[in-house]
């Protein structure tokens, strides 16, 4: 028998809900009501711009509406999940647009994202639809969707979709439908509009309800902080879909100010220099690292950067040190962004002093922002201690969906998400990032939870043990180092390991970086050793090693 359809929700208690409209951020807004607006007042305005190709608002909206369409007459009904993969193509937009325009649900899939992933999302969210982009960078997603229908636990998907050549699947360009059979009312703005992906810091990666009143005041406010107006034109250069440059203040804040987003295929300064010349770019945002090897090319460079007003800089720890290398390589203000796709987003100003900006990751969006800084036994530490971080507010989720644990876990009683990073706060409420709680890797910007890779890891069948943790890394700043014993005397060699994880079909940042064999963990010091104990004791005995090898 099926599974019943577990309704999609995100509730915040109303005497919150009825402050947060008071106070002006929830305003009743609603994707396609925004997206029709857009459309009509900035209508012959350049909307998006992908390779060559390079749509009006106007014709964005006309093709949204077909695609919309086009899915409610495959017989897809509103309020069902599709799950989105991609990449960085205009059809992503068109896409997004049209499913908010027939009450569909996008599920955001990064392109990295594998059939253990895609599945797991499909399965979470109860998805009808899987939308995906022929191929990209040399992979083939009609490969993926044909795994994914030969999969014989995913019992609510009904249709695969493709962007381009959609061999035997249907096409998304060839869709068709009856315009008049779209929905006439907007949806309720404090419903569920699409599920974002949490980075996963325990085991796989959960699914995170954010509706229309709460997302769009985020990116509304963002656009004020972080001066996107009219005439900005937006680089998107790191991954479409994810939270940075999806809403801080990203494409959709763009859309909303009526700028225009122009994709990159890639985040090398070879593929991107020469389109932010062409297309006059004057905001983006960029990993760490990113940052730090767009600052070296710029050096060199012949392309004219001198259209760029803000970079961003978020998604893991910028260090004085190298906020300093960025500012001095590129001709641009910095701004950092400290966010994360539950809600809570902070952004140093624009006009902050030079230590502010290059020391802090800034202040929350939001004066409705609650934000405590909590010792281990949960009380408030003083400003310029190191604690826990925990939020709520009119943009931050109160559950993820279908998680009773996690959500026991991840959220107090009284509705604050423990982010589980660990942060000092300074006067004015500006925060300055540690570290963190939970064991994952913030690879380059990409979460990765160890406790996932050991699960895998430890399927294989010479494996015996394995600790995952993350080393410091000076170009990733952190890289995964997974810690293996072997079964018996057979080691397996390093890159068949490696190969078989890929062959487990995980996202290819999940492949551990390096991989150490060891004889046994050390876990007699305190008798049954926790694993987080167990990944720090072995973390630090490795780095130890290294400093005195170095
Ligand atoms: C962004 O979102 P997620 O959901 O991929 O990851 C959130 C986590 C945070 O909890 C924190 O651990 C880390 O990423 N993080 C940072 C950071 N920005 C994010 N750690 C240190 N410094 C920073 N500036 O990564 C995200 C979402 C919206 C905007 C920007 C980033």
């Amino acid at each position: 028998m099926s599974e019943p359809i577990l309704p999609l929700q995100q509730t915040w208690p109303a005497e919150f809900a009825e402050r947060y409209r008071a106070a002006g951020f929830w305003r009743g807004e609603t994707f396609p009501a925004m997206l029709r607006n857009c459309a009509q007042r900035f209508a012959d305005r350049t909307a998006v711009v992908a390779g060559d190709e390079r749509w009006s608002y106007a014709a964005l909206w006309q093709r949204a509406e077909d695609i919309a369409a086009g899915l409610l007459a495959l017989g897809l009904q509103p309020g069902e999940r599709v799950v989105v993969q991609l990449g960085n193509t205009a059809a992503f937009y068109a896409t997004v647009w049209g499913l908010f325009r027939a009450g569909l649900v996008p599920v955001y899939a990064l392109a990295a994202h594998r059939i253990t992933e895609i599945s797991h999302f499909v399965r979470k969210a109860q998805a009808s639809a899987y939308v995906a982009v022929d191929r990209c960078e040399g992979y083939d997603y009609r490969q993926l969707a044909r795994e994914l229908r030969a999969l014989p636990d995913v019992p609510t998907l009904r249709h695969v979709v493709i962007a381009g050549d959609g061999a035997e699947f249907a096409a998304l360009d060839a869709l068709q439908g009856d315009a008049a059979l779209l929905p006439t009312q907007d949806p309720d703005p404090q419903s569920v509009a699409f599920l974002q992906i949490s980075g996963g810091s325990t085991g796989l990666s959960k699914l995170i309800p954010r509706t229309h009143d709460d997302y769009i005041y985020s990116f509304r406010a963002s656009n004020d902080i972080c001066g996107i107006r009219e005439d900005s034109v937006y680089l998107v250069a790191l991954p479409a879909a994810h939270n940075f440059p999806m809403s801080s203040p990203g494409a959709l804040g763009v859309f909303h100010a009526g700028g225009t987003v122009v994709l990159s295929p890639s985040p090398s300064p070879d593929v991107a220099f020469a389109l932010i010349e062409r297309e006059r770019v004057t905001d983006l945002g960029l990993v760490p690292p990113l940052a730090l090897l767009w600052a070296q090319a710029a050096a060199t460079t012949k392309h004219d950067l001198s259209s760029l007003r803000v970079l961003q800089v978020g998604g893991a720890k910028l260090t004085p040190e190298a906020a300093r290398r960025v500012v001095a390589g590129l001709p641009v203000k910095l701004q950092q962004v400290f966010g994360m796709a539950e809600g809570l987003v902070n952004y140093t100003r624009l006009h902050d002093d030079e230590d502010t900006i290059l020391g802090t990751q800034g202040r929350p969006i939001s004066e409705g922002d609650e934000v405590l800084v909590v010792g281990d036994n949960g009380r408030p530490v003083p400003d310029g201690e190191v604690g826990h971080l925990l939020t709520r507010g009119p943009y931050t989720i109160r559950a993820y969906h279908n998680e009773p644990a996690a959500n026991a876990r991840s959220f107090t009683e009284d509705g604050f998400y423990r982010t589980g990073d660990m942060v000092l706060r300074k006067p004015g409420g500006y925060l300055v990032v540690q570290g963190r709680a939970h064991d994952h890797i913030n690879r380059a910007g990409e979460k990765i939870s160890a406790e996932e890779v050991e699960d895998h890891l430890l399927a294989h069948p010479q494996i015996f043990d394995v600790a995952v943790v993350s080393i410091p890394d000076d170009y990733l700043g952190e890289r995964s180092c997974a810690f293996v014993i072997a079964r018996g005397d057979a080691r397996p060699r390093v890159p068949e390991v490696k190969a078989w994880m890929r062959g487990r079909g995980v996202a290819a940042f999940k492949i551990p970086d390096q991989i150490v064999f060891v004889e046994a963990f050390d876990t007699t010091a305190v008798g049954k050793t926790s694993r987080k104990e167990l990944r720090a004791r072995l973390r630090d005995a490795f780095l130890q090693k290294q400093n005195k090898e170095d």
